[in-house]
């Protein structure tokens, strides 16, 4: 068998590019992700919190699976199944900033008429604070069914405009990643913060994500110079356009 070629790793968003968003990862992805690890170095980068990629992709073990396994966009680091850094959102903006953030946040979601309202607005995470209008404990029927009238009615956009606006004095940044949510954190803390741990340690840097369009959330990093982006646009097609590369390279 050829030797694994290190000098270029496969860098692969979570949600619509390895599983359906906020899904179980299938068998077959698995196996194809196995087996492209014995060809060339694979990481991973979310947006969402660590239990909930993990949940995703089968528990605890799946830290190993990775060469580098990035949640909350890099500020959670992993490095063969061992942590390798952890930065927080509360020490670099401080709690004034914060309040004011969450304060702004929960009276907006309070004067929202949606089809119907759950629980957990406003998640707290190491890196980031991700707000959910429907709410984070939501069904996964009500899940799909936000998502629908947000495309016709535009929650989120509005929503993320509306705190463009109400925080241009900071360098806070709105990024709109998966089916309900918007992701919240300062400048640079999008997914290309992750590149400042692999981007010296290989030649080349092959990302694939499905929210790659401007605003969403695999945007800087598709647009990286540090980085060769692929746009999929499911699991499968992952699948097809990773085969494509490693057929031509
Ligand atoms: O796809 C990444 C996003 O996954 C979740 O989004 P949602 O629950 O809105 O579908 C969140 O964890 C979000 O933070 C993350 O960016």
């Amino acid at each position: 068998m050829a030797e694994r070629d290190n000098s270029v790793c496969f860098l692969f968003d979570v949600d619509g590019t390895l599983t359906a968003p906020r899904q179980r990862i299938t068998k077959e992805m698995e196996d194809f992700m196995s087996d492209l690890r014995k060809k060339v170095p694979v990481c991973l980068v979310g947006g969402s919190d660590q239990a909930k990629i993990l949940e995703q992709l089968g528990g605890e073990e799946a830290l190993t699976h990775f060469d580098y396994f990035f949640s909350e966009n890099g500020l959670v680091a992993y490095k063969n199944g061992e942590l390798l850094a952890k930065t927080s959102i509360q020490k670099f903006l401080g709690e004034e900033l914060l309040q004011r953030f969450i304060n702004y946040a929960l009276g907006y979601l309070a004067k929202l008429e949606l089809p119907v309202k759950r629980g957990t607005f406003i998640e707290f995470r190491t890196g980031m604070i991700n707000v959910c209008p429907v709410g984070r404990s939501c069904s996964q029927a009500e899940r799909i069914q936000f998502a629908e009238f947000d495309q016709k009615n535009k929650v989120r956009e509005n929503m993320v405009a509306a705190m463009r606006k109400e925080f241009a004095d900071t360098n806070l940044v709105f990024a709109i990643g998966g089916q309900i949510s918007v992701d919240v954190f300062p400048k640079g803390w999008d997914k290309t913060y992750c590149l400042n741990f692999i981007e010296k340690e290989y030649k080349t840097i092959r990302f694939f994500g499905d929210k790659t369009m401007p605003g969403g959330n695999d945007h800087e990093i598709f647009e990286d110079s540090r980085t060769v982006g692929y746009t999929v646009t499911s699991p499968e097609n992952t699948r097809k356009q990773v085969a494509e590369v490693l057929n031509s390279i």
